[in-house]
């Protein structure tokens, strides 16, 4: 794999999810692939989970890992072209981009979707650009439109769990106080799409996500009829499309709740993390056995060292 931007560098997304969970079974098995290569990760914006897993996918491969929170200690990064910098950028991304590839054999980047300009967003202007000028392969972290390593742990997670070929898995949307990117949505109902898994999408009005990550999806304005008969609940906030970038609704009856999952085939609870607890899904689901977060957590690491494995059998 020369890359892993999106589902569109995955020539089947079935055999990455089992490559994973080989990975998961033996993840010492390919400790020296990676031996005197560097992965650098670049962080426009704050994480935990894929800070960490990302790290110790990349160190169990024998690679030297780079951290590297951009946003907070590098330059003020341009990204427009002509532009006369006179203003608060310092550094341009093209030589910023080209600069850590001197120094990485792969590179991992983070950068969120700004919620200004859907256009620019949905053109995925920064991660392209990047890439554009990087001279490595290049790994998403989470782009404006995607987080593709969330995606495949959580596939991993419901193959684990599935009791059903075509498990019904429903993504609801749940309310947040603050705007948040349509990355995570975007990217589960697209790779739910290439699965067995029935999938029903649940959201308010002026919340429906962009067609080209949910073709063949349902849609079911009426959460309680979404969650009936569900095998899996995945619970997110993603601000508005219509218009783009906003904190339409707060209304706490979506958020999810025992009473709300007793509607489901005894459904597993899922959220990609971080959450905000008694706002999006209260306590009781959260902390009952019905909740399987902390797995698909767990998986990240396995999904990130199957992709990293993937990259680095391309690089030779
Ligand atoms: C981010 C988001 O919604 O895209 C990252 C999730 C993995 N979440 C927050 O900013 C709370
Ligand atoms: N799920 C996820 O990507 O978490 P972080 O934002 O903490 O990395």
């Amino acid at each position: 794999m020369k890359q892993f931007l999106s589902i569109n560098d995955v020539p089947d997304v079935s055999e990455l999810v089992h490559q994973a969970l080989t990975v998961k079974r033996n993840p010492d098995a390919w400790k020296e692939l990676g031996l005197y290569k560097t992965l650098g990760m670049i962080f426009m914006n704050p994480s935990l989970r894929t800070r960490l897993s990302t790290q110790k996918a990349g160190n169990s491969l024998g690679m030297n890992v780079m951290v590297m929170n951009v946003a907070q200690d590098g330059w003020n990064l341009e990204t427009g072209d002509g532009v006369v910098m006179d203003g608060d950028a310092q550094e341009h991304i093209r030589e910023a981009a080209r600069v850590i590839s001197q120094y990485c054999d792969i590179i991992a980047l983070r950068s969120f979707a700004r919620l200004k300009n859907q256009e620019e967003d949905r053109s995925e202007a920064f991660l392209t650009r990047f890439v554009d000028e990087a001279t490595v392969p290049v790994i998403n972290m989470e782009s404006a439109t995607g987080h593709p390593l969330q995606a495949l742990a959580d596939l991993m997670t419901i193959e684990e769990h599935r009791s059903t070929t075509a498990p019904r898995v429903v993504l609801t949307w749940a309310p947040h106080p603050r705007a948040l990117p349509q990355a995570v949505p975007n990217s589960f109902a697209q790779w739910v799409g290439k699965s067995d898994a029935e999938l029903i999408i649940t959201h308010p009005e002026g919340y429906t996500l962009d067609p080209e990550f949910t073709a063949g999806a349902a849609f079911e304005p009426d959460q309680n009829r979404a969650l009936e008969g569900a095998d899996f609940v995945y619970a997110k906030n993603w601000s508005s499309t219509t218009p783009y970038g906003e904190v339409l609704s707060r209304d706490r009856d979506w958020m999810i709740t025992e009473e709300k999952m007793s509607l489901t085939n005894q459904g597993k609870f899922m959220h990609c993390l971080p959450v905000r607890r008694n706002v999006i899904v209260t306590d009781e689901v959260l902390d009952s056995p019905t909740s399987i977060v902390i797995e698909q957590a767990a998986n990240r690491e396995f999904a990130t060292q199957a992709v990293l494995k993937r990259v680095l059998e391309w690089i030779g």
